[in-house]
């Protein structure tokens, strides 16, 4: 009888620890969350990277999901068919989920007090900032205009050409602004990259 209870306990103990090790939870400090990137005429991708407190993506692979609040998805121009304010994607071995979202803006969440919500498995996990390569509109005024025009082009050009750190002008969030982002910009430039705004 003692060995029976023995062995339950002993087969509880591996429950727990099984049950432990299945819960495997995102890290922030191991994921690699940029700010979110968009571009009203597509070709511009953006990929996030999940990760558990080991560094290793989680098993099942989740599911992240972008999440504009009110206040961010009205300081965003979203071009018509282009799903709304939820954006899913599932991650693939590496842990990582790709996007391609068509729509311009620049979302500082220091000075815009709102920003893109990141869940995982429909869980909060943080929330990051939005740029894009539609910065501003016509009139160079910062209200993105579903169009890659000359007002952008003035707009990242100063940036750019100075290797002066502006939020909206980094592209691919190194904390750096220089020929990577312009690398990224450059297409969207010389093509006037844009879309139908959703009504
Ligand atoms: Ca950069």
């Amino acid at each position: 009888m003692k060995s029976q209870s023995r062995f339950i306990l002993v087969a509880l103990l591996a429950l727990v620890a099984a049950t432990t090790e299945a819960v495997a939870q995102p890290d922030l400090a191991t994921s690699i969350v940029p700010n979110v990137r968009v571009s009203p005429g597509g070709g511009v991708s953006y990929s996030c990277t999940i990760l558990d407190a080991a560094g290793l993506p989680l098993d099942p692979a989740p599911i992240v999901t972008l999440s504009w609040p009110p206040a961010a998805a009205v300081m965003t121009c979203w071009c018509a068919g282009q799903p709304t304010p939820l954006v899913v994607s599932p991650t693939d071995a590496a842990g990582m989920a790709t996007f391609g979202i068509a729509a311009g803006g620049c979302i500082n969440p220091a000075t815009a007090f709102t920003g893109v919500d990141v869940l995982v498995d429909g869980v909060y996990f943080t929330t990051v900032g939005q740029v894009s390569t539609d910065q501003v509109n016509a009139a160079g005024a910062p209200v993105p205009n579903c169009a890659v025009g000359l007002s952008d082009a003035v707009a990242f050009t100063l940036p750019l050409a100075t290797a002066t750190y502006a939020f909206c002008c980094d592209l691919n969030t190194d904390l750096a602004v220089g020929i990577a982002d312009a690398v990224i910009v450059t297409p969207a430039l010389r093509n006037a990259s844009a879309c139908v705004p959703a009504p």
